[in-house]
């Protein structure tokens, strides 16, 4: 990386809570369209009308950014929301999530991972073999920040699922996003589903298997979504959470896609 970014992160909210948000780490020339872009997400967005947009921006010096590839991904078929659960469920214990753990957590974002059973701004820390919840404040969780795949990437991935009907926005941030939660030192895996009430989605990463999604994690018309990453016990808590929040990575390759796209780099 030769030329600084710049970190944009978009958050919005109102009297109901958390609505939507986005993080992005891109060149200063791609800056006043993407705040643009953001802010009319914010606007027209399932969860509800916004009463507060907040959008932040932060240099990022091109020496911090870390160069990465994505993870690979999988899809599973699953017919049913049960069915989808019982796969996510088996896909965790296969990274070494214990049972307990990955029924607490499941059971916790489908009830409302926040105080009052609403939707959390950011993701739970759990640990992976007590299945308690680590983060200090559960209404906002721990929030990812600064990662981003780079264009060429974006126009590869583009062109493999072009048609599919795997590529979507929330796709290809959530592979972002998951990508650099698996980067992150201490975390097992991740088990993730929309709050949009109109994706019913979701995923499960580990280092071993990439990025697998499920197309049922939850009812359409559910407001109920949320993120668990899952921690080793003992993990130094602060040091994740600063490697989260502020190291930039920038994704310049993704990974294998597996069954029938076949790619592979
Ligand atoms: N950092 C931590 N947690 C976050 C972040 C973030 N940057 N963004 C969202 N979350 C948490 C928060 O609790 C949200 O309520 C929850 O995740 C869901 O966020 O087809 O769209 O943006 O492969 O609704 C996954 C499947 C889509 C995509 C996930 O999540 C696919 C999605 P959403
Ligand atoms: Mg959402």
């Amino acid at each position: 990386m030769n030329t600084d970014l710049f970190s944009i992160r978009m958050r919005a909210a109102n009297a109901d809570g958390h609505l939507c948000g986005a993080e992005q780490l891109v060149p200063v020339e791609q800056l006043p369209g993407l705040i643009v872009r953001m802010a009319k997400r914010a606007q027209n967005h399932s969860r509800g009308n916004p009463e507060t947009i907040r959008i932040s921006i932060d240099a990022v010096p091109a020496a911090t950014v870390h160069l990465a590839q994505l993870p690979d991904i999988t899809t599973v078929v699953v017919a049913d929301v049960a069915s989808g659960r019982a796969a996510a469920r088996a896909e965790l214990l296969r990274a070494g999530v214990s049972a307990l753990a990955a029924d607490r957590a499941i059971a916790i974002v489908a009830n409302g991972a926040a105080p009052g059973g609403q939707a959390m701004r950011g993701a739970m820390l759990v640990d992976a073999d007590s299945g308690e919840r680590l983060e200090s404040d559960p209404a906002r969780g721990v929030r990812v920040s600064r990662m981003d795949m780079s264009a060429t990437a974006a126009d590869l991935l583009g062109q493999l699922l072009k048609g599919s009907g795997r590529d979507t926005v929330h796709l290809r941030e959530a592979l972002v996003l998951a990508g650099k939660v698996l980067l992150a030192p201490g975390i097992v895996a991740e088990l993730c589903w929309s709050d949009d009430p109109d994706y019913t989605a979701g995923y499960v990463t580990s280092k071993a298997r990439g990025y697998v999604r499920f197309p049922h994690l939850k009812e359409r018309g559910s407001s109920l979504g949320g993120r668990a990453f899952f921690v080793r016990p003992g993990t130094d808590r602060a040091a994740l959470s600063a490697f989260l929040q502020r190291q930039p990575i920038l994704f310049e390759a993704i990974g294998c896609l597996h069954p029938d796209e076949a790619y592979c780099p």
